[in-house]
């Protein structure tokens, strides 16, 4: 059924609201067409979830509420790419939690209507941030990318769960072809690499130091941390935080992760690295894994992966490279040496909805040496992984995991890859390279420009960007420059207007600051 026979035409709660006493009417002509779906359609305000499928006789009203869902949806999605639109409608929490304007996100006892339900998927979009809008440039991970939000539909209606091949056979198999696809990327052989996609960049760096140290230590997994010495790890000091987290996580403690010192520009400086392993060997201490950072968070500087690599050689520590925001530019062959070394890496965490555009979430972790991860999880729970089953139980992937459900994330980024090819992604990537280099051109020229280093105009910019709505850019204190603009460039649907808009406006709202 079409959208314009079922007569789902309705996008917005306005639109809603002009319905004739308590039934719901459409604004297309021909719905006359189909009297049945007429009739449904006529009943949503009366019509509640148990009337769906799988209730008998619930196929047109399924067929009319969902169309009416997309029909919201693809509302949103034409805003979020008007440049015109407002990127967001800013309400205080207090707001949203005592209610606005007919929006209630408190929690009743009975049912409410199909028609009440749709009016309240309008409003959790009206009064959330668009993120695919042009002018969005808060996150590293920004962009709505139309084909990835296509797998995501249909992981979702899919709703399987990863951890066999049993009840997810296509995308069990698409994880791996697209494992063995990044794993070429970054130069390893297929033969010698193992991964897994896990929900972020900071679990997929979990993942990494628990392998390192599972590799080094086998014994931790029946005897837990009273078997180690006092083990360290190094990580720079622009390196994301998640290091520290995984250390609390996993028993090591956040005083022994060691921040290495970096450069004027935010990478590593080897020297100082070398210097503090002898250091903590000196003091008793363990080193047993370095995270370089292939794009830090806020400089997105990268690591000197060589020297980094040499180093762990000397000294047989496992190097971990966290490349979630940085691993996309291994699909451009002009901007690839910037991770030249990422060969070596032991493992590598590398995110596709940052840099490749891939929707939330899809994160990999990827690691050279095969069997490793599955002989640091497994537990073999005999009611999923029974080793007796009628097809190649390799393809049961889910003992390799710290989870046991695990989502399909796969999926929209094989669609995506489809869609674009990996000379697609290059574009797009080399796209962004372009963009932030005429950003750093234009900004060059403006004298008023060096204003962002003072502590508290960044700040005060951008409550007033988000009070208007009008764009969104991230700010942060670091070291001796505290609180300037972090520009981001991952967004799709940024042109060069739309760099100059952002100027403009942070022109514009300084003014009088
Ligand atoms: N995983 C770090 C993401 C940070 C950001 O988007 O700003």
């Amino acid at each position: 059924m079409d959208v314009k026979k079922c007569g789902c035409s309705l996008t917005n709660k306005e639109q809603m609201r002009k319905k004739s006493g308590p039934t719901f009417q459409s604004t297309e002509k021909n719905v006359t067409e189909d009297a049945q779906t007429e009739n449904v359609m006529t009943n949503l305000s009366n019509a509640y979830a148990s009337d769906l499928l799988p209730s008998k006789d619930g196929k047109d009203l399924t067929n009319c509420f969902l169309l009416q869902v997309v029909n919201i949806l693809l509302h949103y999605i034409k805003k979020s790419f008007d440049v015109k639109s407002k990127i967001l409608d800013f309400h205080h929490p207090h707001q949203l939690l005592e209610g606005l304007d007919g929006f209630n996100l408190q929690l009743s006892d009975h049912p409410e209507s199909l028609e009440q339900l749709l009016v309240d998927c309008t409003d959790t979009l009206k009064y959330g941030v668009k993120t695919g809008h042009p002018h969005y440039f808060n996150q590293l991970s920004s962009g709505l990318d139309v084909v990835g939000l296509a797998g995501e539909w249909l992981t979702a209606t899919a709703n399987t769960n990863m951890f066999t091949y049993e009840i997810a056979p296509v995308f069990t198999v698409m994880e791996m072809i697209l494992l063995k696809k990044m794993y070429e990327i970054i130069g390893w052989q297929e033969k010698e690499a193992d991964g897994i996609f896990a929900p972020g960049g900071s679990i997929a760096n979990l993942y990494g130091i628990l392998v390192a140290r599972y590799k080094q230590y086998p014994e931790i997994k029946r005897q837990g941390m009273t078997a180690l010495p006092c083990i360290v790890l190094l990580v720079s000091e622009q390196g994301h935080y998640s290091v520290k987290k995984a250390a609390a996580i996993l028993g090591i403690g956040t005083d022994n992760v060691i921040e290495v010192k970096c450069d004027e520009r935010g990478k590593m400086i080897p020297a100082e690295l070398e210097k503090n392993i002898l250091q903590a060997k000196t003091k008793g201490q363990t080193p047993f894994c370095v995270t370089a950072t292939a794009g830090t968070t806020v400089f997105g500087a990268f690591d000197p992966l060589h020297d980094i690599a040499d180093i762990c050689e000397t000294h047989g520590l496992w190097m971990h490279v966290d490349a979630a925001w940085g691993g996309g530019l291994l699909l451009s062959r002009n901007h690839a040496h910037k991770l030249s070394g990422i060969e070596r890496a032991n493992s590598v965490s590398w995110n596709p909805h940052k840099l490749m555009g891939v929707p939330l979430q899809c994160s990999a972790i990827l690691i050279r040496e095969k069997g490793l991860l599955e002989a640091c999880n497994q537990m073999r729970a005999g009611y999923l992984f029974q080793p007796d089953k009628l097809y190649n139980v390799d393809f049961d992937t889910g003992d390799k995991t710290i989870q046991c459900g695990r989502r399909v994330d796969v999926f929209k980024l094989w669609l995506m890859w489809k869609a674009k090819g990996t000379r697609g992604f290059e574009a797009q990537i080399n796209r962004y390279m372009e963009l932030a280099k005429y950003f750093y051109k234009v900004l060059k020229k403006k004298d008023n420009f060096k204003l962002v280093f003072d502590a508290e105009i960044a700040p005060k910019i951008k409550a007033q960007m988000v009070e208007a709505g009008t764009a969104m850019i991230n700010y942060q204190p670091c070291g001796d420059k505290v609180n300037f603009f972090r520009m981001v460039f991952s967004n799709p649907a940024t042109r060069r207007a739309d760099v100059d808009y952002l100027i403009d406006e942070i022109e514009r709202l300084g003014k009088d600051l």
